[in-house]
């Protein structure tokens, strides 16, 4: 059957694609829309068109299984423009999302309907493109430049009565009528002359009041730093203001086509589909029977556990919290309710939903009162011998069928699953700090780890908003096991005579949020400190013993103002010319591609020893551990991909160059002019 097809009502046509599972735009779907239209423009009974999708949602999209292909069929430029040339009027009936392509189809047609769960949104910009199908001309010709920027530029799709507000959906129907009642408004426009968006002039603001996209610009810049295709969709839609409709639909096709010819777009749509592969587990049946988890229980009410809290309790899923000591136990339910007043105060929650969040949530000083739980999720101190006592005691107390999870970082699961009866239902659960902002979930299956356990655990990640990743058993799992390698060099290179915020610098250049020092400064010098100020046996103790202890103490590496901006300390360098001349190495300046060779080159390595060991199941695992966990910038597609757009045979005569380790996998792989991803 095809998967577009069309219902003939007396004088309405409906035109209706069913093209699991998201009504992508593909070449059969855009052939389909093409004979549809013509069919409704070659029957004089039709009098006006429907536009619908069957399945979970309205077109969410072009294709992008379809980019970097040879183009097929009918371009979806042409398809959509022959929607808004018709005389008889053209409803887009919404429901789920019309994002992309989809919102370019949604925008020829002469009208659009959409039910109140609808999303609309251009997020091609975080495939690394703009629009491609006239979006960026068509969008700010209804609604304005002011109200396009965001969906072009950022690319977060609006719910369906912000888009009735600003214009782009002429009404909101019944959520389960919207095929009747977009008949029925279809019916309503016949004999009325159509509105065509492209010839809309709400475009005119920015032109009235240009300034609007250099403040938009500045408003976002932090967030856009490095990324390509924000700028051009700023370009674009300033263009839809200035140019004639075809020229505008010109300049969008020439950034558009240089976008998706460029690095950026195909590392960002490389990290698409790395997501989504991510959260799969390879060799086992993905409907496998998961275990249901109504209720979770967290051990420790610190910063960490606190954070894992929230992301259950805002999803809905009770949650018991437990600590030893009372005075801990209502600290750490007041930072939960504090966090959430404060998402409230910046009007990303309502008061209803904070309490219903903190009505859910019950502390307890007892582990009794875990003996219930689906899930427990421990995370307390990092200490081998204090997890095995927890486990041990979850063991006895918990319902036999339950989860019990390690949030451990560096520690190993399989000894840590040994203290119970029951390996089989432990894995690790690593969360990033904030634990309730961090996107990253590390998922450590340990040797005996049940497949539906796994899964479970893979399946719930998606349900509290995070992007998850399998890792097998090793010291510091996928994430920090690479972070080592970095750090060393970073640290070599400072006894060497390179200056540290040089080396912080190299990253930032590259597209990191911050460098190695930057961070130690953030994450606190002292953590693991001896506390002995006499002891002075590296660097670190130095620092430490000087009171150098980081950010939260206003210095660290650096010296920070009340504002926290950064400066380079005396104090610092001449601690770290004595520590090099100390260890002896000679002084000699480092260039900035040494340094990024340095420290990137030795994770790619770390990254495919990992691979080799089995301890991710591929190389695009990898690139979603640091993009999300680490700050590794997205545009780069992640160490793995990024390596592959360097070359391998590069990235291992640079190691080679400065004497670091080639592992035999990114040796024989480069050897053999392979990459890592595809
Ligand atoms: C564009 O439109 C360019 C135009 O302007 C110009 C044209 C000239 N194509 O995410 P899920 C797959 S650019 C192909 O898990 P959810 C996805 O890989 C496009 N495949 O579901 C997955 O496959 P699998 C602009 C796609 O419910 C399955 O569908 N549009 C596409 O969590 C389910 O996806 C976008 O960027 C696609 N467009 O979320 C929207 N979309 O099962 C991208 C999905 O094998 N899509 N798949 O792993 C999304 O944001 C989400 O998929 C959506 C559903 C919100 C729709």
């Amino acid at each position: 059957m095809s998967v577009v097809t069309t219902n003939k009502l007396q004088n309405i046509l409906e035109i209706i694609s069913d093209s699991p599972p998201v009504n992508a735009l593909g070449a059969a779907v855009r052939q389909g829309l093409v004979d549809g239209i013509e069919q409704a423009l070659s029957d004089d009974e039709i009098e006006a068109v429907v536009i619908r999708c069957e399945g979970r949602t309205f077109f969410a999209g072009a294709d992008i299984t379809e980019f970097g292909k040879p183009p097929v069929g009918p371009n979806l430029g042409e398809a959509i423009d022959r929607m808004e040339a018709s005389e008889k009027p053209v409803v887009a009936a919404i429901h789920g999302t019309a994002l992309g392509g989809g919102c370019e189809v949604a925008l020829a047609c002469h009208y659009r309907v959409a039910v109140p769960s609808a999303k609309l949104g251009l997020p091609e910009v975080k495939l690394g493109l703009i629009p491609g199908a006239a979006g960026t001309q068509r969008l700010p010709r209804v609604v304005g430049a002011e109200a396009a920027l965001p969906m072009v530029v950022i690319g977060n799709p609006i719910s369906a009565k912000k888009a009735a507000a600003i214009g782009l959906v002429d009404k909101v129907v019944g959520e389960d009528s919207l095929a009747d009642d977009a008949i029925a408004f279809a019916r309503a426009q016949i004999g009325k002359p159509v509105p065509r968006s492209s010839a809309g002039n709400a475009n005119q603001d920015g032109v009235k009041n240009p300034a609007i996209f250099d403040e938009f610009r500045a408003k976002n810049g932090r967030k856009l730093r490095g990324f390509d295709a924000p700028n051009a969709g700023i370009e674009a839609v300033k263009a839809a203001g200035e140019m004639s409709y075809e020229d505008g639909v010109a300049k969008e096709r020439e950034l558009f086509m240089k976008l998706m010819s460029g690095t950026q777009s195909a590392a960002m749509r490389h990290y698409f589909f790395a997501e989504r592969a991510a959260n799969k587990v390879d060799g086992v049946d993905p409907k496998i029977d998961l275990i249901p988890i109504k209720k979770v229980g967290v051990i420790g009410a610190g910063t960490m556990g606190g954070g894992i809290s929230m992301n259950f309790l805002s999803a809905g899923i009770p949650v018991t919290i437990l600590e030893m000591k009372q005075d801990a136990l209502d600290r750490g339910v007041a930072t939960i309710r504090k966090n959430y007043e404060n998402t409230a105060k910046r009007g990303r929650m309502t008061a209803e939903q904070v309490e219903g969040a903190m009505g859910i949530l019950t502390p307890s000083l007892h582990y009794d009162d875990l003996a219930d739980c689906d899930l427990v999720i421990e995370a307390v101190f990092e200490n081998m011998d204090v997890k095995k006592d927890v486990f041990g005691k979850l063991d006895e107390i918990v319902k036999p069928g339950a989860i019990l999870a390690s949030n451990t970082s560096y520690l190993n699961v399989d000894e840590i699953a040994a203290a119970t009866k029951r390996p089989e239902y432990v894995l690790g659960m690593h969360f990033f700090s904030p634990a309730n902002i961090m996107k990253l979930l590390e998922v450590v299956r340990g040797e005996k780890t049940a497949d539906n356990v796994l899964v479970t655990a893979m399946k719930l990640s998606k349900k509290i908003g995070k992007v998850a990743a399998v890792s097998g058993v090793c010291d510091g799992f996928i994430g920090n096991r690479m972070l080592s390698p970095r750090q060393q060099q970073a640290n070599a290179m400072l006894m060497e005579g390179a200056n540290y915020w040089e080396v912080d610098d190299v990253l930032l250049d590259f597209g990191f949020p911050m460098g190695p020092f930057q961070m130690s400064d953030l994450a606190g010098i002292d953590i693991g400190w001896h506390r002995d100020e006499t002891r002075i046996e590296t660097m670190r103790d130095a620092l430490c013993a000087k009171g150098r202890w980081g950010q939260k103490v206003g210095k660290g590496f650096y010296d920070y103002d009340e504002s926290r901006q950064r400066v380079p300390s005396d104090e610092v360098k001449e601690l770290i010319a004595e520590w090099g001349a100390k260890e002896g190495k000679e002084q000699r300046d480092i260039s900035a591609d040494e340094m990024r060779e340095r420290m990137l080159y030795p994770m790619v390595n770390e990254g495919a020893m990992i691979l080799e060991e089995g301890m991710a199941q591929r190389a695009s695992d990898i690139d979603v551990v640091w993009i999300n966990g680490y700050g590794w910038p997205l545009f780069t597609g992640g160490p793995m991909f990024w390596a592959d757009t360097v070359g391998l045979d590069k990235v291992v005569a640079g190691l080679e160059k400065h004497g670091l380790p080639v592992c035999d996998l990114l040796r024989s792989k480069a050897a053999a002019g392979e990459k890592f991803n595809g």
